[in-house]
């Protein structure tokens, strides 16, 4: 029997742009027609303006990339673009991808001054023979291309980094509890499917480390016959299992999108049960039947989802728990 609107909302107690609490779990029967999901709280801002397409019968690929350069520019967000935690050496580099519902891809890494990695993204991808392009080069088709350089670090970011600095033992940091990485993945109306993931990466990394969110198969993944997933949280954990390919795999086996989710952490911890206790990784899922998921190594994951009914944020209440 169809749940009321009204019943599944008191059911999942879910939450608007504006509201505090979060909701528990994942959702399997979907709203018809088009859909966005991103992690964390940010992404209630990004699907605001990735819903502003889709909800006109836009392309898929357009709304990631609008919706991702929302907390790219937002200088409050230290984990994405422009106010990014810097590496151990005080530089922002930044780090993105994108694949549309053709299996194109684009991706750059370790780039500098651009404020809109996404968008570079979708340029590798739509106009040159690569997929990946990095640091200089990655910048040098930015400018060529009209992006401008810029100034990525904050006053605020320099001020953290500084406060960093005066530790003795080098430690990057991943936060456990809050923000991160945007990865985002879309459905629209024509039924094609395109994500996108983009991050100023591990605060305080050793400089040139590149985490799993660049890379396609890890930080992201999309087949259109299937599904999409991305990941949040410490990128060598993902990338040792192919986090997002996995995930998307697994649901052309049947997994729903949660339970997929689930067994991509669960073999992160299988590998190394000790580490993965100190250590956050998240995973979220879309279904190409609209149906999505997410399941995380630690409580504290959090999503937003743009459908039918509304944007809401949904507590990943599903976590590992040995
Ligand atoms: C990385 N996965 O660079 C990204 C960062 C992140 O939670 O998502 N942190 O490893």
């Amino acid at each position: 029997m169809k749940t009321s609107r009204r019943k599944f909302l008191s059911k999942v107690g879910a939450v608007t742009l504006t509201g505090a609490a979060v909701t528990n779990t994942s959702f399997s029967a979907p709203a018809p027609g088009p859909v966005v999901i991103s992690t964390w709280n940010f992404g209630l801002e990004a699907n605001v303006e990735a819903w502003k397409i889709l909800n006109k019968g836009g392309r898929a690929l357009d709304a990631i990339e609008a919706g991702a350069r929302v907390p790219e520019a937002d200088p409050k967000n230290t984990t994405v673009g422009y106010g990014g935690a810097p590496d151990r050496e005080g530089i922002v580099t930044l780090d993105a991808c994108i694949m549309d519902e053709k299996g194109g891809c684009g991706s750059v890494v370790f780039l500098e001054g651009i404020k809109h990695p996404i968008s570079v993204a979708r340029l590798v991808m739509e106009k040159t023979p690569h997929v990946m392009l990095a640091g200089e080069g990655a910048q040098q088709f930015a400018i060529a291309n009209g992006f401008k350089k810029e100034k990525l670090l904050t006053k605020e970011s320099e001020a953290a980094y500084k406060e960093w600095l005066k530790k003795s033992k080098y430690e990057p940091i991943v936060n456990i509890e809050n923000h991160d990485t945007i990865g985002i993945l879309a459905l629209d109306a024509a039924g094609n499917l395109s994500g996108g993931c983009t991050t100023s990466g591990m605060a305080y990394k050793m400089r040139g480390r590149i985490g799993d969110s660049p890379i396609i198969g890890a930080g992201l993944f999309v087949d259109n016959e299937v599904g999409a997933a991305t990941a949040t949280g410490v990128g060598e954990e993902v990338i040792r299992v192919a986090g997002s390919h996995l995930v998307v795999e697994l649901m052309r086996q049947g997994y729903s999108p949660e339970d997929a989710c689930k067994e991509a952490v669960t073999r992160i911890v299988k590998k190394n049960p000790d580490k993965s206790k100190q250590i956050q990784v998240g995973f979220l899922a879309l279904h190409r039947n609209g149906s999505f998921g997410a399941y995380c190594l630690q409580p504290g994951f959090n999503y937003a989802v743009y459908n039918g009914d509304g944007n809401r944020l949904f507590d990943s209440g599903s976590h590992y728990k040995g």
